[in-house]
C-alpha cells in the first residue's frame, strides 16, 4: 500500500533517527523531505501545506527536541497528524430507522462500484445482515449482468432489469422487493459516470428521492488521485454524500487520493478496496492506515481477518494442543487454507510491523505461489497416519509421497524438518517461555 510513499518517509525517519539529538534545523530539513514526498505522492497542495505547519507546530510547542528520544515523538507527531487528515475517528457504516437500509454507490465510469456493491453485500452478510443487490444500470445490459453474477458466486439476491427498463422503475421494483422479502439492506449500483452533464445530474437526484437513501456512497479510484477528489467533490453538489468507499488501494496508487480526499471534502472514507474478490474490502480505521502508510503495520485488522477465519472454541482448542506440542500436518494444512482465505501473502505482510519495512525486499509473490503450493502438495500427499505421525515417513514413504507430489524426496524431508522447527518454536510461545523472541526489526 503506497510503497513508496511508504518508503520516503520511513527514510527521513531513518536519517532522523541517525543523528541522536534533533535540532531545529534537522527538524526543517526532515519536514522539507516529508513535503516533497506528499506533494510526490499527489497529495492534494492545501492539504500538504497545512499537514507540515501542522506537525512542525506540535513538534516544536511539545519540547519535542529537547527530549530523549525526539525521532520516536517525531514519528508519533506525524503518526497523529495523519491520522486527523484521515479523519481521525472511525466512520462505521449508518442504518436507516426502517428496515431496509438502502446504501446507494455513486462514481466516475470504472471506479469499482459494481465490484463494491458485491463487497459490501458480503461485508453486510457477514454481519449478520440480509443484503439485496440492485444494479440500477440496465441501460448497459453488461452491467446488469456483471451484477448478477458476482450475486449469483456469493448466492445473493440482485435485482437487475432489461434495456427498456428505468432506472427509476427499476429501484421501485427494488424497493417492494426487498419488503417481500424482508431484505434488511438494499445496495444501489448506479450508472458510471465520464463526465456529468446535465441529464446525468437530473436523473441521480431523481433516484435519490425514490430510493431516501441512508447512505450516499461515492465509490473512488484511489489509482486517480486528484481526480478522485475532484469526483468527490462534484458529486457531493449533486447528491450529497454521506461517505467515500477508496478502491484498488492495493494497486500502486501513491495516496494522493487517500489523504487529501477526506480534508478537502470533509466527507469520511468509510471502507476500501484492497482487491478484486468479494473479500477485499476493509473498514477504514484512520489510525490503522496510518500505521500502514508508516510502515508500523497492523495488527488490530490482522486479528479480524482471524476472527474471521477461526472461532473462538476452535483458536482454544489449537492454543491447547500447541502448549501440548500436539500439532500435526494436519492442522498445519488447515491453518495454511486459513492464511490463504485472507487474502494475498503480500497484503498480510504489510499488516506486520517491521516486517512491512522488508517488504519491497520479499519476494513475496513468488513465495506465495510456488513455495506454498508446494508445501500443500506435499502435505496432501501424505496419508492420514502419516500426517498425525511424521515420524513414520522413512525412505520409501518419502520416495513416494515426493513422486505424488512433483516434487523431490528432499523436498518431503525439507517440509518435515521445518514442520519439526515450527512445532518446537510454537510450543515455546504458547507455553510462556517466549517472550524474550522480540518482534522482527522493531
Ligand atoms: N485491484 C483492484 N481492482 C478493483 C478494485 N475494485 C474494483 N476493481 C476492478 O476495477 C474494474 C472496474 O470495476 P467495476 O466494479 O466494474 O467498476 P464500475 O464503477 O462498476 O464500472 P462502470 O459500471 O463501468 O462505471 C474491475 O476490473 C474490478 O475488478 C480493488 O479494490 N482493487
Ligand atoms: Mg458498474
Amino acid at each position: 500500500m503506497f510503497d513508496s510513499l511508504s518508503d520516503k518517509l520511513q527514510g527521513v525517519f531513518r536519517k532522523l533517527g541517525s543523528h541522536g539529538t534533533v535540532t531545529e534545523k534537522d527538524l526543517d530539513e526532515a519536514l522539507r523531505e516529508v513535503r516533497l514526498a506528499l506533494l510526490e505522492a499527489d497529495v492534494h497542495y492545501k492539504v500538504v501545506k497545512d499537514f507540515v505547519a501542522a506537525v512542525r507546530e506540535r513538534a516544536l510547542g511539545s519540547a519535542v527536541l529537547k527530549s530523549l528520544s525526539p525521532m520516536q515523538q517525531i514519528i508519533d507527531i506525524v503518526n497523529q497528524q495523519l491520522v486527523d487528515v484521515l479523519g481521525g475517528g472511525h466512520a462505521k457504516l449508518e442504518r436507516g430507522k426502517n428496515p431496509p437500509t438502502v446504501i446507494m454507490l455513486v462514481g466516475l465510469k470504472g471506479s469499482g462500484k459494481t465490484t463494491t456493491a458485491a463487497k459490501l453485500g458480503l461485508h453486510l452478510r457477514r454481519t449478520g445482515e440480509r443484503p439485496l443487490l440492485v444494479g440500477a444500470d440496465p441501460e448497459r445490459v453488461a452491467a446488469g449482468e456483471q451484477l448478477q453474477s458476482l450475486g449469483k458466486q456469493l448466492s445473493m439476491p440482485v435485482v437487475t432489469g432489461d434495456a427498456s427498463t428505468k432506472p427509476a422503475d427499476l429501484c421501485k421494483q427494488a424497493l417492494k422487493e426487498a419488503k417481500n422479502t424482508s431484505a434488511s439492506y438494499v445496495v444501489v449500483d448506479t450508472v458510471g459516470h465520464v463526465q456529468m452533464d446535465d441529464e446525468d445530474r437530473d436523473t441521480l437526484r431523481e433516484l435519490r428521492k425514490l430510493l431516501d437513501p441512508t447512505e450516499v456512497i461515492l465509490v473512488a479510484d484511489a489509482m486517480t488521485g486528484q481526480e478522485a477528489v475532484n469526483a468527490a467533490e462534484q458529486f457531493n453538489e449533486t447528491v450529497p454524500l454521506t461517505g467515500l468507499i477508496l478502491t484498488k488501494v492495493d494497486g500502486d496508487a501513491r495516496g494522493g487520493a487517500a489523504l487529501s480526499i477526506r480534508a478537502v471534502t470533509g466527507i469520511p472514507i468509510k471502507f476500501f478496496g484492497m482487491g478484486e474478490k468479494a473479500d477485499a474490502l476493509e473498514p477504514f480505521y484512520p489510525d490503522r492506515f496510518a500505521s500502514r502508510i508508516l510502515g508500523m503495520g497492523d495488527i488490530l485488522t490482522l486479528i479480524d481477518k482471524a476472527k474471521e477465519q477461526i472461532s473462538e472454541e476452535e483458536a482454544e482448542s489449537i492454543t491447547q494442543r500447541m502448549k501440548k506440542g500436539e500439532l500435526t500436518l494436519d492442522d498445519f494444512l488447515e491453518q495454511y487454507q486459513r492464511i490463504k482465505n485472507m487474502g494475498p501473502l503480500s497484503n498480510l505482510i504489510g499488516l506486520l510491523p517491521g516486517l512491512s519495512q522488508i517488504k519491497s525486499r520479499l519476494n513475496m509473490e513468488e513465495m506465495d505461489e510456488s513455495q506454498f503450493a508446494r508445501i500443500e502438495a506435499i502435505i496432501r500427499s501424505m496419508t492420514k497416519a502419516e500426517r498425525q505421525h511424521p515420524d513414520i515417513i522413512d525412505g520409501s514413504r518419502r520416495r513416494r509421497i515426493a513422486a505424488g507430489s512433483g516434487t523431490q524426496p528432499q523436498d518431503v524431508n525439507r517440509v518435515l524438518k521445518q514442520f519439526k522447527e515450527a512445532k518446537k518454536i510454537i510450543q515455546q510461545i504458547s507455553s510462556g517461555h517466549g517472550s524474550k523472541i522480540t518482534p522482527f526489526l522493531r
